[in-house]
């Protein structure tokens, strides 16, 4: 919040959020390999990215077969955290699963 006076002794008080830009966005893109097992990405996806039965399997199944798919896009903390979650969740498992983020294109 940006608090000024003026000379009558008026206090204004801005709410800076309304000036604020968004923050940059990144997609966090999960790509294929041979190893990997089809179970353990449809896990992940349901368990890191929040996505249902259905909708990891479906995911799973576009990364299996175009390569790699974005399974979401956050703000770079969050897009890294979970990007850190997933290379732990494989090497855990000594799987090569492989995650990445990358700026998302512009909306
Ligand atoms: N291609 C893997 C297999 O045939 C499955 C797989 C899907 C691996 C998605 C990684 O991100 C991935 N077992």
């Amino acid at each position: 919040m940006a608090i000024q006076i003026d000379k009558q002794g008026e206090t204004t008080v801005e709410r800076q959020s309304a000036r604020l830009a968004p923050p940059p966005m990144y997609q966090v893109i999960l790509l294929n390999d041979d190893y990997t097992p089809m179970e353990f990405v449809v896990g992940v996806l349901e368990r890191v990215f929040g996505k249902s039965p259905e909708e990891a399997e479906k995911l799973m199944l576009k990364v299996h077969y175009e390569g790699r798919a974005v399974c979401g896009i956050y703000p770079r903390d969050i897009a890294a955290t979970r990007v850190e979650i997933v290379r732990q969740l494989a090497q855990s498992r000594q799987h090569p699963l492989q995650c990445v983020m990358e700026p998302a294109p512009d909306a």
